[in-house]
């Protein structure tokens, strides 16, 4: 089974996607994501200018063969442009063996190892009343567990408060990208921070009771001994996870935090292979491994890194905010599915607009995510309607301090 053609189709419906469609010779096609966020045309240009060309004439079955020859061949390593591409490359593969084989993609990963995933929400509020509000939107909405992020006094702008629902009223999840020519500028103040949020997790336990479980995004703010002291504040709230308390670039950083807390840890949402995670897995510094199946090198890449997680008790938590298409999406809805040491799913919904260019099989229901039973992937990209959302930059936000000085997002 020759691959024939690659096409890169880049479409803005609710946002920038950037979606690899390869074909093969017997008229069977795949679809990868390679979207990353205020990046995609890089992404784009990477595939288009210097895979693409690679790939016309290659066994579609190789898919092992593709992706070391991808990574190799290359000869410059690493990194999330490189890494998205071959990400793309290796999914739409993986889409194209399931549908020859005429079976749901996780059948081929080893088969269900549960009968459904369970997936969290982002509830946010710029007060108690607004995130006691869509707390209740989202349970409502079924889902069983919940990332809980609120404005603190003192500062304008934080990472995770969606400012208004959206027009329908249903949605509350929080979208960081904007269709804005300049990164919109954002405050911080990690001090104003730790001092609020105990209280603010304090207060949802009380409303919502000891039983759901409750995430938390730090985003990157602290340093070591700032996560380590609001990790051991927040132990009597029982998070299911505190995900990037540290910039995790710094992976020994991860120990002074850990002899500190017994919080438990989710890294890795801006890594993009498994020498990033070497020291967090192997010292079992984290609880959770945050990598996105589109910014990792794909299934081939996350089932090995999953894997060698696994051996060290260390659980899945793949990253799946509204910048994964939702072929990055059902990517990792069937690993999800198959691998044993599943821990939970990141799941935002995306908008209408999205939904009509990607058809998508999996499902959500009383809190759980399904992949569906379609051969392949499951979804299908709408080429026409893809066509009528044409690319419209967008920036992720950045910090500064109240002195000017730039700081993490
Ligand atoms: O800020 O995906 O846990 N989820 C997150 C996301 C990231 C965005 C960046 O593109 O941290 O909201
Ligand atoms: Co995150």
């Amino acid at each position: 089974m020759k691959i024939i053609a690659a096409d890169v189709v880049v479409t803005s419906p609710d946002r920038n996607f950037v979606t690899l469609k390869i074909t093969t010779d017997d008229g069977i096609t795949g679809l990868g994501d390679g979207t990353l966020n205020g990046r995609e045309l890089s992404v784009a240009s990477y595939l288009a200018d210097h895979v693409v060309p690679l790939l016309i004439g290659r066994d579609a079955h190789r898919i092992e063969d593709t992706w070391q020859f991808l990574y190799r061949s290359a000869y410059w390593r690493r990194g999330p442009v490189t890494m998205a591409a071959i990400a793309a490359v290796d999914v739409a593969l993986w889409d194209i063996k399931a549908k020859a084989a005429g079976m749901p993609l996780y059948q081929l990963l080893g088969g269900a190892s549960r009968t459904g995933i369970m997936a969290y929400g982002h509830a946010s509020g710029r007060d108690e009343q607004e995130l006691f509000d869509s707390i209740r939107r989202h349970l409502e909405q079924g889902y069983r567990s919940i990332r809980v992020q609120t404005s603190v006094p003192g500062i304008n702008a934080v990472y995770g408060v969606a400012a208004q629902p959206s027009v329908d009223g249903k949605r509350y999840d929080y979208e960081p990208a904007q269709r804005t020519p300049l990164p919109a500028e954002e405050d911080w103040d990690t001090r104003a921070y730790l001092r609020h949020l105990p209280g603010v997790f304090e207060a949802v336990r009380n409303e919502f009771g000891p039983e759901l479980p409750l995430l938390h995004d730090g985003h990157h703010r602290m340093t070591p001994i700032q996560a380590a002291r609001l990790g051991k504040a927040l132990e009597p709230y029982d998070l299911f996870w505190l995900e990037d308390c540290t910039p995790a670039e710094n992976q020994d950083a991860l120990r002074l935090v850990r002899q500190h807390t017994t919080t438990p840890l989710a890294i890795g949402e801006v890594f993009n292979t498994v020498w990033d995670y070497q020291t967090l897995i192997r010292e079992q510094l984290i609880d959770y491994v945050r990598s996105a199946v589109t910014h990792t090198g794909g299934i081939t890449a996350m089932r090995k890194l999953l894997d060698f997680a696994a051996q060290y008790q260390i659980k899945s938590g793949i990253h799946g905010p509204t910048d994964i298409s939702p072929v990055g999406m059902a990517a990792a809805l069937h690993l999800d599915l198959a691998i044993h040491n599943f821990g939970i799913q990141e799941y935002m919904q995306h908008g209408a607009a999205t939904n009509e260019v990607f058809r998508q099989s999996f499902t959500f229901e009383d809190g759980y995510l399904h992949p569906g039973e379609l051969p392949g992937l499951g979804v299908e990209l709408d080429e026409q309607a893809a066509a009528r959302f044409p690319y419209q930059p967008a920036y992720l936000p950045f910090n500064r301090l109240k002195d000017g000085t730039v700081h993490d997002w």
